[in-house]
């Protein structure tokens, strides 16, 4: 239906990365399942279901041992596939956990020519990434952390990491990159414990950067959810203090390995609640799927799992506006919420009337103790919209 005057509904900013559909599908006990592809390969792979962007590492385009005349190659047919593809790139970043040099860490090794290594890799690959028009950099610090804590002091690893990421600032600064630096969280794996378990402790680091305006975060579902958390609040934390910068969406169940499983296949709920977050805040940067095809597929599974990805993306918001359209849900939430001008006023302004104001009053603490809240009510209504019965 044709609908003029009405502004058409901005298309998500789906990208998955040329590690993620590329995946060969080897795992800790078995060989790869699937021959691998080259990255123009991936780029016609991604434009055939429908992507909009793909983000990259420095050695998913060029591998490590390159030549420059080979680099130079791969990286013109590739920027030719963008352009025939009409993809994007909106982010890049560094390999710093393959090599076995970071086998102890990239930044925050206790070997000082490993950090200035891992420092000149990262300052090539942020060259290679505002080249192809990435504007986030992430860094996610696989191999920062430890088996043992006898070796390292976990403090030098935030100060090592903070004169890095100060350092990177300055170099995108310097060369008018206009980056916006995404740091990313996980607690483990590949390491035993790795620095910067969460999300929230990233956000507290940013503060005591150089640039902390230039740096955000990269939260992904699968990392806080498997150590047990609730990934949609660490979102929220990121949102509210403006620093959501990018997201990778995937699926995990808790207390199992690294399963990078397709967007809202393993927890629904948390998926419709974190698509609600993203769409309550606005949120308007990447939808980068950071996750891979079961092992048993080949490339049309792989096709079958990027386009699971973005559907489930697309239906949660239809879920959505029908959760918000809802007349029973949105009664519900009006006796959830409860509004009293002065009292919010009163808590939200301190003075020493306030004080004394606050201090009189009386409070039916048991009616209110006692007052239903249809929270039941509520989230069945939820779990019906989801499933697909309302
Ligand atoms: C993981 C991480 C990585 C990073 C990627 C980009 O668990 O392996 O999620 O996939 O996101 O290296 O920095
Ligand atoms: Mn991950
Ligand atoms: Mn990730």
């Amino acid at each position: 239906m044709a609908r003029k005057n009405s502004t058409a509904p901005v298309a998500e900013k789906f990208t998955f990365g040329l590690w993620t559909v590329g995946n060969i599908g080897r795992d800790p006990f078995g060989l790869p399942v699937r021959q691998p592809l080259t990255a123009v390969q991936i780029l016609k792979l991604l434009a055939e279901v429908g992507a909009y962007g793909v983000n990259l590492h420095d050695n998913d385009l060029v591998p490590i041992d390159a030549t420059p005349a080979r680099a130079k190659r791969l990286i013109g047919d590739f920027k030719k596939a963008l352009s025939d593809t009409g993809l994007v790139v909106p982010m890049a970043t560094t390999n710093l956990f393959s090599e076995p040099i970071f086998k102890d860490g990239a930044f925050t090794s206790a070997d000082v020519r490993v950090r200035a290594y891992a420092m000149q890799k990262t300052l090539r690959a942020m060259d290679l990434g505002a080249e192809l028009g990435a504007k986030i950099y992430v860094f996610w610090g696989g191999r920062e952390g430890a088996e043992s804590d006898a070796a390292k002091d976990p403090t030098a690893g935030i100060q090592r990491l903070r004169e890095a990421i100060n350092f990177f600032c300055q170099y995108s600064i310097d060369n008018n990159y206009g980056f916006r630096l995404a740091l990313e969280a996980k607690p483990n794996e590949p390491r035993g414990h790795i620095y910067f378990a969460t999300t929230a402790n990233y956000l507290a680091f940013i503060e005591t950067l150089d640039y902390p305006e230039m740096v955000g975060v990269n939260p992904e579902v699968a990392h806080e959810s498997m150590a047990g958390l609730n990934f949609v609040h660490h979102v929220a934390q990121a949102l509210e203090a403006g620093k959501l910068f990018h997201i990778d969406l995937n699926d995990q169940e808790p207390g199992r390995y690294d399963q990078d499983f397709r967007f809202g296949s393993a927890n629904i709920k948390q998926a419709f609640f974190l698509v609600k977050l993203l769409i309550d805040h606005g949120y308007d940067g990447p939808l980068h799927f950071d996750a891979h095809a079961y092992r048993t597929e080949d490339y049309e599974g792989v096709k079958d799992f990027a386009r699971g990805c973005m559907m489930t993306y697309r239906l949660l918001k239809e879920k959505v506006a029908r959760w918000r359209a809802d007349k029973e849900i949105q009664g519900l939430l009006q006796h959830i919420h409860v509004h009293d001008d002065e009292l919010e006023s009163l808590c939200a302004n301190y003075s020493s009337e306030a004080v004394r104001k606050l201090k009189d009053r009386k409070f039916d603490i048991r009616a209110l103790g006692e007052r239903g809240l249809a929270y039941e009510r509520l989230d069945q209504l939820t779990m019906e919209i989801i499933m697909g019965v309302r």
